[in-house]
């Protein structure tokens, strides 16, 4: 199964992202029900390395903490793949996100260690964007800079499938795991 462990956007959240996407000049907008804030992507995991995972999950004691985006952002380099909200980093979803995944390389999952960025993509892009489309894009990112929603407690994080249609992803969250005092 493939899985990743995210967190989860309230209605508050998923409508001002989902505001920002009537007026995105290209790419796939992600669909609302889709959008989340990555924590760490598992990829394919077998049945034990599951149960492992949960198990570990399970363990982890940290606090609640408010999530802010602010602004706008390609993803992926000289080739960006993706447009996003920037999730400004503090130190509790700094630590939450190092927890995780440090305690799933404990649990010996084996996934890959990519440096966490914060962010909630708004859309795909594809391959190859057209020079018009670029410049559109560019514009939508800084006409959107001062994208700054009320923030959201994140009060839990969950444990999600990814599965890959050719209609698009689906993703289900499987368990959900509290935060708090
Ligand atoms: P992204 O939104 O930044 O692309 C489920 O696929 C989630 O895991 C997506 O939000 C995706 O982040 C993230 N992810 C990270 N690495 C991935 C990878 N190699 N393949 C697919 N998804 C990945």
């Amino acid at each position: 199964m493939r899985v990743f462990t995210a967190i989860g956007l309230p209605d508050a959240a998923a409508d001002d992202l989902e505001q920002l996407q009537y007026d995105l000049p290209a790419g796939r907008a992600v669909p609302r029900e889709n959008l989340h804030l990555t924590l760490s992507f598992l990829g394919d995991q077998d049945d034990t390395a599951l149960e492992a995972a949960h198990d570990a999950l399970s363990n982890i004691r940290l606090p609640a903490f408010d999530v802010q985006m602010a602004g706008l952002d390609f993803l992926g380099g000289n080739k960006p793949s993706l447009i996003c909200a920037n999730v400004l980093p503090n130190p509790g979803l700094t630590d939450l996100a190092a927890k995780v995944r440090s305690t799933l390389h404990g649990a010996g999952l084996m996934f890959e260690r990519k440096k966490f960025r914060p962010h909630v993509t708004l859309a795909r892009l594809p391959k190859r964007v057209d020079p018009g489309d670029q410049v559109r894009l560019q514009h939508y990112i800084t006409r959107h800079a001062g994208f700054a929603p009320l923030p959201f407690t994140a009060g839990h994080f969950g444990l999600y499938r990814s599965e890959l249609h050719h209609s698009g992803a689906v993703y289900t969250e499987l368990v959900q795991y509290p935060l708090g005092a």
